[in-house]
């Protein structure tokens, strides 16, 4: 029995119909399969997905360092979104203020459930406006503020009035959508229509860029931000790690958008496309090669010789410096097998991070990835334009072709192909070997099982499973936060990787941990009643 059907067998006929789309086994002819993504996770199941406030809140607007953000609605949500995700950040300059270490909540009471949560959303407000004095303030939503119908909108209006600053309502509910997807999706239409384009700062150097899609998780940012000013290129502002309001305020005034993470701000790239002819690349900083190939399209781009031979020269430069380091985590490393499970872009990147030290990926999966990010991208986004042609909406959250040409009649779709010259990707799959597998919304079930059957020396994944995973005797480090390590980005950030990864591997303690699979041959739970 194959690992796929291993897994299945467990499930009852109703859950082994659900997740058996969800999970594919590359057959290696080059044709690129169908994968069921972007669904509910089925009722009972373990999943180890997040909800729209984490995407909204905890991803997109809570790294904007010097905006104070309310997580309105009571305290649990706001104390774990606190601090969990490392986006890192440092003032602008001195005297400047970073929020990302606080957490401000309105803490909503059973009253004010009952009696409605506005008055104290005022309050908080006015509290953070007294004791910070911020530029900018936002808003998000938890569920209980859907539920009971606060009009956040219209008290982020008020403040405005009442205070002459920036102040935007994310109406983020955690049940919205099926993951943290939709929160993506809610903070990119906000950013779009109140933030981005309200300021005009000039750029100086015609090489200047946005990086859309990278939080700072541990620094990686920086690095990135290292290696294209010595490349000669400016960075504007990243895409929110490290991010000051007022450069994502003037963020429409650069030449390029480089796209880090497709899936967390593809609709700000497609929408700075249309409304301000703004191209985007995709882009990988994660590993040698692809921070390589990233450099050179980039020059590609520009087409600029200087800048070209700028960024050849320090390609060369960068990976001289790091040869010998990670010539050393190669020969501990080639051989090795890793099955990675992370949010929305990470287990593609990190892909080709483990190929420069010579590891075999066996599974690869997205807690909430859509279809382009598995099968890559030909798709074709439904954008709103105000009659003044102003504000302008992402309206579809699925990624589904079909989906899409729903809402285009196929000579509609032709005609905005020939007038958008919509930047195109490789999913996650187009790189996969023979037999691999890639699996959508893995559950934990489905972790524990993959793990004892297909043994990798490393799992790459998250808080909730990491631990599980090692108390089966296999080595798993955190791709979210780096456990508390990184950067992972760019040339010094890849042999940060590369360090880690031989010291978890070749501590002892692998071998005083007995798994349960050494004693017990299969799992005997059954999933899903029936
Ligand atoms: S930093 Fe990003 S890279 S933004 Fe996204 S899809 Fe999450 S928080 Mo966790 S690590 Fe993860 Fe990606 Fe983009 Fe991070 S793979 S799940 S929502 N993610």
């Amino acid at each position: 029995m194959d690992a796929k059907t291993m897994v299945l067998d467990k499930y009852s006929a109703r859950i082994y119909k659900n997740r058996k789309e969800h999970i594919i086994v590359m057959d290696g002819n080059g044709e690129i399969p169908t994968i069921a993504a972007n669904a509910r996770s089925a009722p009972g199941i373990i999943t180890e997905r997040g909800c729209c406030y984490a995407g909204c809140k905890g991803v997109v607007v809570g790294p904007i360092k010097d905006v104070l953000t309310i997580t309105h609605g009571p305290i649990g949500c706001g104390f774990y979104s606190w601090g969990t995700r490392r986006n890192q950040a440092k003032a602008s300059k001195e005297g400047e203020p970073v929020f990302v270490q606080y957490m401000f909540s309105t803490d909503m009471q059973e009253p004010d459930i009952v009696f409605g949560g506005e008055k104290k959303l005022r309050q908080a407000i006015k509290e953070a406006m007294e004791i910070f004095n911020p530029k900018a303030i936002m808003i998000c939503s938890t569920c209980p503020v859907g539920l009971i119908g606060d009009d956040v909108q219209a008290v982020a209006t008020e403040t405005e009035k009442l205070y002459g600053i920036t102040c935007i309502a994310f109406s983020c509910e955690g049940y919205k959508g099926v993951s943290q997807s939709a929160g993506h999706h809610i903070a990119n239409n906000g950013l779009m229509k109140q933030v981005i384009g309200t300021k005009d700062t000039p750029i100086e150097n015609p090489f200047t860029v946005n990086i859309l899609g990278e939080y700072n998780i541990g620094g990686d940012g920086f690095e990135q931000i290292r290696i294209l000013n010595k490349c000669g290129i400016d960075v504007r502002t990243s895409f929110t790690g490290d991010a000051a309001i007022d450069d994502l305020k003037a963020a429409h005034m650069a030449n390029l958008n480089l796209v880090m993470c497709h899936r967390s701000i593809n609709y700000i790239a497609e929408m700075m496309e249309v409304k301000y002819g703004i191209p985007w690349l995709k882009v990988n900083f994660i590993g040698l090669e692809s921070t390589c190939n990233t450099l050179r399209d980039i020059g590609k781009f520009f087409g600029d010789q200087k800048l070209i031979d700028r960024i050849e020269a320090v390609i060369a430069e960068e990976m001289a410096e790091v040869a010998a380091e990670r010539e050393h985590y190669r020969t501990r490393l080639t051989g090795k097998t890793a099955a990675l499970y992370v949010g929305g872009s990470r287990a593609h990147h990190y892909q080709l991070l483990l190929n420069d030290f010579g590891v075999k990926t066996v599974l690869a999966g997205y807690e909430f990835a859509h279809r382009d990010d598995y099968e890559g991208r030909d798709v074709i986004p439904t954008i709103k334009e105000d009659a003044d042609g102003k504000n302008i909406e992402h309206m579809t959250v699925e990624a589904d072709p079909e989906k899409y040409h729903a809402y285009l009649t196929p000579e509609q779709l032709e005609a905005v192909k020939a007038e958008i010259p919509l930047s195109e990707y490789k999913g996650m799959m187009h790189g996969m070997e023979e037999g691999s597998l890639v699996v959508d919304d893995l559950n934990h079930y489905e972790t524990e099982a993959f793990t004892r059957i297909l043994k990798p020396d490393i799992f790459f994944t998250g808080v909730k499973d990491k631990y599980a995973i090692q108390k089966d005797g296999t080595m798993s480090r955190q791709l979210h936060s780096y456990d508390y390590s990184g950067p992972y980005a760019g040339f010094k950030g890849a042999m940060k990787f590369g360090h880690d990864v031989v010291m978890g591997l070749y501590t002892p303690c692998w071998g005083m941990v007995s798994p349960p699979w050494k004693n017990r041959a299969t799992i005997e739970a059954h999933i899903g009643g029936g």
